[in-house]
């Protein structure tokens, strides 16, 4: 069936334009605005009126502000392996102040600041990367002069909205980690209201374009949930759509970096992964714009939960995770059981529901990892003699 959302933009020349600056195809324009309109969980119809906004929308005056952290955010927007995401992100936005990009020093720098404020006071978006020392009157981050503290109120004063980038500006992030010298908190604190936060260490850049994309479209950023993070990427646990999910339903994990579990591309649950327990979309889009298994777990790293609070820079990266959701993934078709490893927790669901009991899906989640003790007991057994082996070859 035809898209009649598109069709009213068929000879519109607005869209070639858009496209030929980013260069892209038509097509291809018009198939990314679809699906940054899916990402953001739009209606169907909506990818025409993303589509409009980033080809035609003013771009709205974007100030960006550096504090206690190390660049991360901006160099993964850079860097992301897509140039497209790069070129809209800097296509949608007038970036008029960014202390990483400018060219320009000193004076010269803040007083485009100044500038940018009064001619788009209470217009523009106010980017806050990195976290604000908040101790001994913020004296631990300053500026032309001035702390963290003063700049980040002063600019957000007249700011349209305020968007805190990475987990540094969303919560603290790695300056806050324990014992906090410098008292790091997050922009929301700091200003004692709520704001858009993008956490992730770095964050990814398509959920940064997304929301900035809500923003051009709707003349406002997008639902929240209770921590300030939008709902179109952070409302699942990264576990709720891991690509190694099967095998964690199956009871199979790896046990040691580069044992055979490992190798084989087995759930990393026991060497810490805290997908269970860390919200964010990082196991759907994956990261960077970069194409398949270009996402920490997919490498065969455990998700250290750096988009949250309290558990990334916090929960030791060994520590097991608190499993918050055990529901199975439905969408992922199982991977054949090895022989003897009984049953898993998709079954287990299916009991559950029948029984209306959930603490069956719980219990069988229990037996899963008691599965895996016993592969553990095994793979400690197989060194043993390997080890016993070794030293009779010497
Ligand atoms: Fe770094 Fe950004 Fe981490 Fe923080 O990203 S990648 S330390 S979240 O503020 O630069
Ligand atoms: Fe994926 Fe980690 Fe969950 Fe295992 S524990 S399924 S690796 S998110
Ligand atoms: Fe961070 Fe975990 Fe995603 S470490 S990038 S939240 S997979």
């Amino acid at each position: 069936m035809a898209n009649t959302s598109l069709i009213k933009l068929e000879h519109d020349t607005r869209i070639d334009a858009a496209a030929e600056r980013l260069s892209m195809t038509r097509r291809e324009f018009l198939q990314f605005c679809a699906a940054l309109a899916a990402t953001l969980g739009l209606p169907q119809g909506a990818d025409a009126a993303v589509a409009e906004a980033v080809a035609a929308k003013k771009r709205p005056s974007v100030i960006w502000l550096h504090f206690q952290e190390c660049t991360g955010c901006t160099e993964s927007m850079l860097r992301a392996e897509h140039p497209t995401l790069e070129k809209l992100i800097l296509d949608v936005i007038s970036l008029d102040y960014h202390e990483t990009l400018f060219a320009a020093a000193g004076h010269q720098v803040e007083a485009a600041r100044l500038q940018a404020m009064k001619e788009n006071k209470g217009k523009y978006v106010l980017v806050v990367e990195g976290a604000i020392p908040t101790k001994d009157n913020g004296v631990y981050c300053k500026i032309g002069g001035k702390t963290a503290l003063d700049l980040v109120k002063e600019c957000a004063a007249d700011a349209a909205a305020v968007v805190a980038i990475g987990s540094c500006a969303s919560w603290g992030g790695m300056p806050s980690t324990s014992p906090n010298p410098t008292g790091a908190s997050g922009v929301a604190k700091v200003l004692g209201k709520p704001v858009v936060t993008i956490p992730g260490c770095p964050p990814n850049p398509y959920n940064f374009l997304s929301t900035v994309v809500h923003f051009l479209t709707f003349g406002k950023l997008p639902e929240i949930d209770q921590l300030g993070r939008p709902k179109f990427a952070y409302s699942r646990l990264i576990h709720e759509n891991c690509e190694r999910r099967a095998h964690f339903d199956a009871g199979r994990f790896a046990l040691e970096f580069g044992d055979e579990g490992h190798r084989k591309g087995y759930c990393l649950y026991k060497l810490g992964c805290k997908g269970p327990e860390t919200y964010a979309n990082c196991s759907v889009i994956q990261f960077g714009d970069a194409g398949a298994s270009t996402w920490p777990v997919a490498c065969g790293h455990p998700c250290i939960g750096c988009t949250e609070q309290g558990v990334g820079f916090q929960k030791p990266i060994h520590t097991l995770a608190k499993l918050k959701n055990i529901e199975p993934n439905i969408q992922f078709p199982r991977i054949n059981e090895e022989k003897g490893l009984g049953a898993n927790l998709g079954s287990a669901a299916v009991l559950a529901a029948v029984a209306g009991a959930a603490a069956g899906g719980a219990a069988m989640a229990a037996r899963n990892l008691g599965l895996s003790h016993q592969a553990e007991q095994m793979e400690e057994a197989r060194k043993a003699g390997q080890q016993a082996k070794d030293s009779t070859e010497v």
